[in-house]
């Protein structure tokens, strides 16, 4: 790659040369956007040739590629990481600093790409930053949303949601493809030709059209001249049929359809609009992979030598419908041999356990929507359940077809129609074969395998955390950088004291710098000594922000009740987003901000606690989070939280985890062994045992512990202000509703294991080294081997030798 060869002094040249072809301006004058938008141009430009390269490459060595198809995607910025993966960084850096300029303010002006709500969207982008920088064929597909994740105030205490208009300056990072445009069909009615020869042909009557636009943005590889492209699809009216859709209403619909994020589905309306996002880009994206594939001269039936498309969650699952549609109708493939090709093309991740987001679409909405993929999908039940007639028994088939009780299971037609189902960590793997997809497990046995999360660790270490960055490189060299495994080198110095504070300086230096960036956003001054402690994802019920309100509640009232005064003081520390329709997450947000309002004003106790509950939680917030966190929270209900991916990315910056065995969490335990993460509550198998006796009583735990009483309590009783309607929600959630994910179960352990946190801080020499020990034994989650994983086992893609790294 020529980037890598650029130096300061050309640099600087070719820099002001574009500002001044591009703003006729100096730099002295240029505005900090001028100057983005300026660096942008000239990064982009740099690597448009090796984009190029790639891939022709591909073609000409007739490589099978893999097209990850995903209705989220949460890359955050990309300058800085740009700079990094082109071997840029340092030297624009010295640059800009020569010219007078911070890279980082410049960085600053880049709105966060938050096409994504949390840990799904961003697996996604850290897979499509492994999978170019080890040198894979493969290629992001998904939906250019207008707006954004919603951008969430906080007013009163309450979320708000605003608009997030991340396009209103424009994107640098795209290329509108038009000549790549497809046209998506919706609505309308099949009728079934059957011509002379008895051959049955679908005509789709009176559809909406919508035409399809890609714009494209390269994915750079980490200094090996890969270049992937994520494809993300526009919804425009089709040129020709301008006529059609002439009236305000028809032309906003068809533009409407690509505008939100995930719109609202607790409504009609909404759902209806996300099952179409969901067939568009779908749609769009398997067109254009067969369209491709056939200027390849490569005959139909060897497809699957050169394409695997992979479903992120169900909600990309009617590719197997759709791929199977062009297949049958615009190929004229039988269907025996479109189907076992579509089968070996097919792969599917599952995300989840939480039945709600297993998705199930009316058979009613998904037939007037696509009648034509309905009935594809139709005839794929029907030959299931005669295939599988006589070779088990009527139970499993009913349980495990793909329409019943007048729903389309969205994960049943992923796991039939693919030849490869993973979970994400272990211990989810192990639930979907022994639990929520015992039925298919059953059937094929061979189908499931895991795949344990990882993180691009390029962004959350060397591009987030530059003191600790450094303090490695001195330490034990620089192949951590792009050896993930090499981190483990730092266990020969799991004694060494110097290095140890080393390690606390860099910290310290984090903290400070988050300590700033809190004052500067809300005010609050926070004691940059104290401890910080970190929950930062989603607001659910299951990961349970609740229990750790139930903690620093219990810790208040000890200060304030009983007279503690020997309590290490800590920050605990807030960021999550909940969904605009989910209300108890919502109250639940709510009363950490009054509970956190009522500590501050409260001078007996705001000098050794604080809640600092930031606003608008995104990947780049994350960023300023992770380096500064002393302790990482992971503490949702055992067998809940399929993987989690926050716990890799705190460890790695030297957090302390204290934790459920969950998801990843436990993986984590076996790296860094039981004393060095602090592990409480109730097991998977303790929760699935009360569920098969139904014997939990939330009640008796309230009556029998006198602080969690308390804590509860306080919730109605009028010691909380201003949160009467939320505080008696969370009460009843746990009382009258019997605890869905046994939060007061888990009090007792949870305050117990709080107490070894704050032992082991207090003791500076065991807690650093438990640090050291967390940060070495956190390269096995870089997403770098898990997408080799993936390309090894599931898409049997290969990295051409010379173009990886070196
Ligand atoms: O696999 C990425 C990420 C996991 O780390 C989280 O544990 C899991 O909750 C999340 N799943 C989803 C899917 N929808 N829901 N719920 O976001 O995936």
């Amino acid at each position: 790659m020529g980037v890598t060869t650029m130096n300061k002094t050309a640099f600087k040249k070719k820099f002001l040369d574009l500002l001044t072809e591009k703003f006729a301006i100096s730099v002295e004058d240029a505005s900090l956007f001028e100057i983005y938008t300026t660096l942008g141009t000239l990064i982009r430009s740099s690597y448009a040739k090796d984009w190029r390269h790639t891939w022709s490459n591909y073609d000409h060595e007739q490589q099978k590629q893999v097209y990850y198809f995903s209705i989220e995607f949460l890359p955050g910025r990309m300058m800085k990481s740009n700079l990094l993966n082109m071997g840029w960084l340092d030297t624009v850096q010295a640059a800009l600093a020569d010219l007078g300029i911070q890279l980082d303010d410049v960085v600053a002006q880049e709105p966060d790409m938050a096409l994504g709500n949390g840990g799904l969207g961003r697996l996604a982008s850290c897979f499509m930053d492994s999978i170019a920088s080890e040198g894979l064929p493969g290629n992001g597909n998904g939906i250019r949303y207008k707006y954004g994740l919603f951008k969430q105030k906080f007013i009163d205490g309450y979320q708000v949601e605003l608009p997030n208009e991340w396009l209103a300056r424009g994107n640098l990072w795209e290329v509108r493809r038009e000549s790549k445009s497809v046209d998506v069909y919706f609505n309308g009615y099949v009728r079934l030709n059957k011509l002379d020869d008895g051959t049955i042909v679908p005509v789709h009557e009176d559809p909406t059209i919508v035409r399809a636009v890609p714009y494209d943005t390269g994915m750079v590889g980490f200094r090996n001249g890969t270049v992937n492209t994520l494809r993300l699809w526009d919804a425009e009216i089709p040129l020709s049929e301008e006529s059609l859709y002439r009236s305000i209403e028809q032309r906003r619909a068809i533009q409407d359809l690509t505008s939100v994020l995930y719109p609202d589905d607790s409504n009609e309306e909404g759902r209806r609009l996300r099952l179409m996002q969901e067939y568009f880009f779908v749609s769009a994206g398997v067109q254009s992979i067969l369209r491709h594939f056939k200027t390849k001269q490569q005959k139909m039936q060897n497809l699957d030598e050169f394409v695997a498309i992979h479903i992120n969650d169900t909600h990309p699952a009617m590719c197997v419908a759709e791929f199977m549609r062009l297949l049958l109708d615009e190929e004229k493939m039988s269907w025996e041999r479109a189907w076992n090709l579509t089968v070996k093309v097919m792969s599917y991740t599952n995300h989840t356990i939480m039945s709600e987001a297993l998705e199930k679409w009316s058979v009613e909405m998904l037939q007037s929507m696509q009648p034509r993929i309905y009935q594809i999908i139709e005839e794929i039940d029907r030959r299931f359940v005669e295939e599988m007639t006589g070779v088990v028994d009527w139970e499993l088939i009913q349980r495990t077809r793909i329409i019943s009780d007048g729903l389309v299971h969205m994960a049943h037609l992923a796991i039939i129609g693919s030849h490869s189902t993973n979970g994400v960590a272990k211990l989810h793997s192990d639930l979907l074969k022994t639990v929520v997809l015992h039925d298919f497990y059953r059937l094929y046995p061979d189908r499931f395998n895991n795949k344990t999360n990882g993180i691009a660790e390029r962004r959350w270490l060397q591009l987030a955390n530059p003191s600790l960055s450094t303090v490695l490189d001195k330490t034990i060299g620089q192949t951590w950088r792009y050896e993930a495994n090499d981190l483990h080198l730092l266990m020969n110095y799991s004694e060494d004291k110097a290095v140890h504070k080393q390690l606390q300086q860099a910290k310290q230096a984090n903290k400070e710098r988050l300590a700033a960036f809190i004052l500067q956003e809300t005010g609050v001054r926070i004691n940059e000594h104290a401890i910080f402690d970190v929950q930062i994802k989603r607001l659910h019920a299951y990961k349970r922000q609740l229990l750790n309100l139930l903690h620093i509640l219990t810790l208040y009232f000890e200060i304030k009740e009983e007279g503690f005064t020997d309590i290490q003081p800590r920050v605990f520390i807030f960021g999550a987003k909940a969904a605009p329709s989910y209300h108890y997450a919502k109250s639940i947000i709510k009363v950490i901000n009054e509970v956190g309002k009522m500590i501050q004003e409260d001078p007996e106790v705001s000098d050794k606690l604080s809640i600092v509950f930031l606003e608008d939680y995104s990947v780049s917030l994350a960023e300023v989070i992770i380096p500064a966190a002393d302790v990482s929270e992971q503490i949702s209900l055992a067998s809940k939280e399929a993987s989690g991916t926050s716990n890799m990315k705190l460890m790695l910056n030297g957090a302390i985890t204290i934790a459920t065995l969950d998801g990843a969490n436990i993986e984590i335990r076996d790296a860094v062994g039981d004393e060095n993460i602090v592990i409480f509550g109730l097991t998977e198998s303790q929760v699935y045992d009360y569920y098969e006796q139904a014997n939990y009583h939330a009640y008796s735990y309230y009556e029998a512990l006198p602080k969690l009483k308390r804590v509860v309590d306080s919730f109605v009783d009028g010691t909380i202000a201003n949160i009467y309607q939320e505080g008696k929600e969370i009460f009843d959630s746990l009382l009258t509703y019997n605890d869905e994910f046994f939060v007061l179960r888990d009090y007792e352990a949870y305050v117990n294991a709080q107490k070894e946190i704050e032992k082991a801080y207090q003791n500076q020499e065991r807690w650093l080294k438990m640090s050291l020990i967390n940060v070495a034994n956190a390269g096995r989650f870089s997403a770098d081997y898990t997408v080799m994983k993936y390309a090894e086992d599931i898409w049997q893609i290969e990295a051409k030798p010379k173009s990886r790294k070196a």
